[in-house]
């Protein structure tokens, strides 16, 4: 089956094709599945991710959508074999039906992610900005924070010649101590309805909403808040006098938004992965991808994905993930993603799971943790940095601790820039401080370390 074929076929049958709005948030096409049991947090699924055989013939591809009760809603942008469909059958019988079928090479469940934040402190705690400290950084000190400030004083602010990707919420462009540091695609003239530079999306100018798969990657009526405050963690301009800063005073972040309201699903997180690979391999300086979302169980095309980026030389951060779970015993996505395994593997895992750290060095009650699949910890609680109409709140959780380590992927590439990703993520992990309260909760040293990037 070439998608030539695929294409007429799909026709053919009259699906309906193009809805993406239309699948999303309905309740009926959502179900609560029951793979996670023994009380974990329940899994949530948007209908299915069926990827059919190349070599699928067109009947073949009929029999494998009429026993899976199939109704086709759309492609993925970035693999026209690769569709989003609903069932009449259920998404597990579904997936039973048509597991082994000949034109089926991966059917799995698209899951629905949410983004990691679990509190919203509404106070305005104007200058709070711990997780940026160090133990002897100017004027503010803690010896939890990241040591982002010791760095700076070291004369190392970031870059702009850093790209840094972000796949959450959208974020808010018009926010002064952000403006400055969002990434503008360099080949595409905004608003002109062209993709003028040739790479499937129109007006790609800060990056792409995935969700709406539309070009503006900062929704008001959606909220956009996780995402602003993640970019402000990574990148509030520093030095201007106003508000916050960013472990990077200076830096490019591009935008793929593919959480909504009510969270994203795993045919968005996919095509929000393969766009910013892409743009690596177009030439843009696409250092790491933050991540503080997760939710869904596994999935094979996810995993696919995010190896596709690994070998392109992206670092792919995650949050740990909220539920104070052990990761070791049960897999937290995508931060359990290894990408020297799964689908076409790359060489080094690019994937670094975060737990969370308080302001007083404890482990984040709410943290997840785990001796061999959480990396390290970093400032997650009571964290300061902006949000939509040009303000700052405070917000916790995973998501938060997130960023200080994707910033500070950033800040190492600014002052090494031609480390590879690998070097980039021996840099994070090597140079942990070790904290007694992540004893055996993450793998970077034996006794448990927190990021620590004073000699970036
Ligand atoms: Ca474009
Ligand atoms: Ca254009
Ligand atoms: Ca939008
Ligand atoms: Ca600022």
């Amino acid at each position: 089956m070439n998608i030539r074929s695929f294409n007429s076929m799909r026709w053919a049958f009259g699906f309906v094709i193009g809805a993406a709005s239309l699948s999303l948030a309905r309740p009926a096409f959502t179900a609560e599945l029951d793979a996670a049991a023994g009380g974990e947090p329940p899994l949530f699924a948007q209908g299915l991710l069926v990827k059919f055989r190349a070599s699928a013939t067109d009947a073949e591809l009929a029999d494998a959508l009429q026993r899976g009760g199939l109704r086709i809603l759309r492609h993925l942008r970035s693999d026209d074999t690769v569709v989003v469909a609903s069932s009449g059958l259920g998404i597990m019988r579904a997936i039973e039906a048509i597991d082994r079928h000949g034109a089926v090479e991966v059917v799995e469940p698209n899951w629905v992610y949410q983004h990691q934040v679990v509190s919203n402190d509404p106070r305005y705690t104007d200058g709070s900005l711990w997780g940026m400290y160090g133990d002897t950084s100017p004027v503010s000190q803690n010896t939890f924070g990241s040591q982002a400030a010791e760095a700076w004083a070291n004369g190392n602010t970031g870059s702009d010649s850093v790209v840094i990707g972000i796949i959450d919420e959208g974020v808010d462009e018009t926010h002064p101590d952000l403006v400055a540091n969002l990434w503008s695609n360099p080949g595409e003239i905004p608003n002109n309805q062209i993709d003028d530079d040739g790479n499937g999306f129109v007006d790609d100018v800060r990056g792409w909403d995935f969700f709406h798969d539309d070009a503006s990657t900062f929704d008001a009526a959606d909220g956009d808040d996780h995402g602003t405050h993640v970019a402000g963690t990574i990148g509030a301009t520093g030095g201007n006098g106003a508000g916050v800063v960013g472990v990077n005073w200076q830096v490019k972040m591009v935008v793929a938004k593919f959480l909504g309201p009510a969270g994203g699903s795993t045919a968005d997180a996919v095509d929000a992965v393969n766009y910013l690979t892409a743009l690596k391999k177009s030439g843009v300086n696409l250092v790491a991808i933050n991540n503080s979302w997760g939710g869904g169980g596994y999935s094979t095309l996810l995993h696919g994905a995010i190896n596709g980026a690994a070998r392109e030389g992206i670092l792919f951060v995650c949050a740990a993930g909220n539920s104070g779970r052990n990761n070791d015993r049960v897999a937290s996505y995508p931060a359990n993603y290894n990408t020297t395994q799964g689908p076409s593997p790359a060489s080094y895992d690019a994937v670094i799971a975060v737990a969370a750290l308080t302001s007083s060095g404890a482990k984040a009650s709410y943290s997840n943790y785990g001796a061999t699949t959480v990396d390290l910890g970093a400032p997650g609680s009571a964290i300061l940095s902006t949000v939509p109409g040009g303000g700052y709140a405070s917000y916790s959780g995973t998501s938060m601790a997130t960023p200080h380590v994707t910033g500070g992927a950033g800040l190492y590439s600014a002052s090494h820039p031609v480390a590879t990703a690998v070097q980039i993520r021996n840099a994070l992990l090597s140079s942990v401080a070790p904290t007694s309260s992540l004893t055996k909760k993450t793998s970077s040293v034996a006794t448990g370390g927190r990021l620590d990037v004073s000699g970036f």
